[in-house]
């Protein structure tokens, strides 16, 4: 756990969130400022900054990520017409969070990524 980390105190339970899934290696939970009608934030349980400071050592939580973001995209209704798993690193990339978190979209169409 980092020290003044948002996410790692929403994994902690320090903070209020509305939690969709957690288990032994990743959360997830309700982005504050929703994009889309299904708008969840999946994180490693676990510090890193961003993905590019993941390596072969997180392959199993970023494998977990993935998985829980079919599974939330189908629980959620979402997966018959689409959604988007997409993560911010850095200035150029828009991340405002440091903590890696990957942004599960859905339930509008969502446009080009490039377009905004
Ligand atoms: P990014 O730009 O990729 O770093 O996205 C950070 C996202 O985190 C942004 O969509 C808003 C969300 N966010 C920021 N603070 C909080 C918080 O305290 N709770 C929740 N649930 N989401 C937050």
């Amino acid at each position: 756990m980092s020290e003044d980390c948002i996410f790692c105190k929403i994994v902690a339970g320090e903070l209020p969130s509305k939690q969709f899934h957690q288990d032994d290696l990743v959360t997830a939970f309700q982005d504050i400022s929703e994009q889309a009608p299904l708008h969840v934030l999946i994180v490693p349980n676990q510090h890193f900054k961003d993905v590019g400071e993941m390596g072969d050592a997180q392959a199993e939580i970023l494998g977990r990520i993935a998985q829980v973001a079919g599974q939330l995209a189908t629980q959620e209704g979402v997966a018959s017409n689409g959604w988007r798993l997409v993560t911010n690193v850095g200035r150029d990339g828009g991340q405002e969070v440091f903590h890696t978190h990957f942004h599960l979209l859905g339930g509008r169409p969502l446009g080009p990524l490039l377009a905004r």
